[in-house]
């Protein structure tokens, strides 16, 4: 929630500032927000990969997982996930489709579904 307070609060600063003809500013900061729109605070990513590790107490999990377009390339690596019971039922070497959430720049595994 603090995330979400803290876009709204940019996006009226760049509103304001584009207001009073400070344009510049907006385009030195490649910022998603500035064209995303106020409703956009998040966004989810498609991916699909290999449980390497499963760590109910984080809760999060690690998958070798396949090119995420427009977010990172291939590569093995540990998500924190939004609940644990998404975690239930898996075990290491399923093949997964899961959704991650970019909370600008926090990366977490927001729905799992076993292949
Ligand atoms: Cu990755």
């Amino acid at each position: 929630m603090k995330r979400i307070v803290l876009g709204c609060v940019s996006l009226a600063f760049i509103a304001a500032c584009g207001g009073a003809g400070h344009q510049t500013n907006n385009h030195t900061a490649p910022s998603p927000a500035a064209s995303g729109g106020a409703a956009v605070t998040s966004r989810g990513y498609p991916g699909e990969g290999t449980v390497k590790a499963i760590n109910p107490k984080g809760p999060s999990i690690e998958i070798d997982h396949g090119d995420i377009e427009g977010l990172m390339p291939a590569m093995q690596m540990e998500f924190d996930v939004t609940d644990p019971a998404l975690l239930n039922g898996l075990a290491v070497n399923d093949r997964i489709d899961f959704t991650v959430e970019d909370h600008a720049g926090t990366m977490r595994v927001t729905a799992i579904k076993k292949k």
